[in-house]
């Protein structure tokens, strides 16, 4: 196939990847802006390469005219969590959504393939605009941990190396190393909600802190510097205590100030 007629098939898929990319990083602004822990650490996504694509068709037996009929995973999404308990999170999320369809699921953490590897994958269809009108098409999602991605990416790049023909002795490790993820994940939820406690306050003190810095960058507008440079030093000594109540006392009492500002601004 000549390379310009590739490059129409597969921009759709590209168009469809940004979109999807946009969608669920904007998820993660909504917990940040919530104050609210998120289950997605990491979000990317890609095309699948021509060359990748020939391989896959050639495994399968499938002929170029299959490719956008047979081939589910030329658009590709991964989803990155913290926690195992967080995959299930971001599956439900998919399953509601509105924009995409899911079409297939397949849970390779409650089975695990025989190579050890581990992730959640749905096949949802998603429509994108394109000059030639709405094209609907399938995008593969990965949904796995930090500790399982980690493992793919490793055992990914050995069997690009060894193609089929993997030695015994690098498997067998990689069964071992199979096996740590699986207690590295285990043992990371049991410590989940204490983990989560600490990134909740810490993503809470960061947006108070960053309200609170916006409130008085606004006040130097209207208000006389003597009086900001009060304020900043009440800050510095209310940040100073680390305590969050402090925090969100002093914040309300800035946001009274502003208010007092604005009313007099408007008489
Ligand atoms: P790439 O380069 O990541 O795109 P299959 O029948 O198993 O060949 P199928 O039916 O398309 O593949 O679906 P499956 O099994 O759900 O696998 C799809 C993708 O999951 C793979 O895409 C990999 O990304 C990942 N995957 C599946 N099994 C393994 C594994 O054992 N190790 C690793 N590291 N990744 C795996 P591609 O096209 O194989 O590769």
């Amino acid at each position: 196939m000549e390379i310009q007629l590739w490059r129409e098939i597969l921009a759709p898929y590209q168009l469809a990847v940004d979109e999807m990319m946009v969608k669920f990083k904007h998820l993660q602004d909504e917990y940040r802006i919530a104050g609210t822990y998120c289950p997605i650490n990491k979000v990317e996504g890609r095309v699948k390469r021509i060359s990748s694509i020939l391989e896959k068709l050639q495994k399968k037996n499938f002929t170029i005219e299959d490719v956008e009929e047979k081939i589910e995973d030329i658009a590709g999404i991964r989803i990155i969590c913290q926690f195992v308990e967080d995959i299930d999170v971001v599956v439900n999320l998919i399953r509601k959504r509105k924009d995409m369809e899911v079409k297939t699921e397949k849970d390779y953490i409650t089975n695990i393939k025989p190579s050890g590897y581990r992730s959640y994958h749905l096949i949802v269809l998603y429509s994108v605009e394109t000059i030639n009108g709405t094209k609907t098409l399938p995008v593969e999602i990965q949904v796995r941990t930090l500790a399982m991605d980690f493992w793919a990416t490793i055992e990914h790049s050995l069997q690009y190396k060894y193609r089929y023909n993997m030695p015994d002795v690098i498997r067998e490790r990689l069964n071992n190393a199979a096996k740590a993820v699986i207690s590295l994940d285990n043992e990371m939820s049991s410590i989940r909600n204490e983990i989560m406690d600490v990134q909740n306050s810490y993503q809470l003190k960061s947006s108070i802190v960053g309200e609170i810095l916006n409130t008085i960058q606004n006040l130097y507008k209207v208000a006389n510097k003597r009086e900001i440079i009060k304020i900043q030093d009440e800050f510095y000594n209310v940040y100073m205590q680390s305590d969050i109540n402090a925090l969100e006392r002093f914040s309300k009492e800035l946001d009274i100030i502003a208010e007092g500002y604005r009313a007099q601004a408007i008489q």
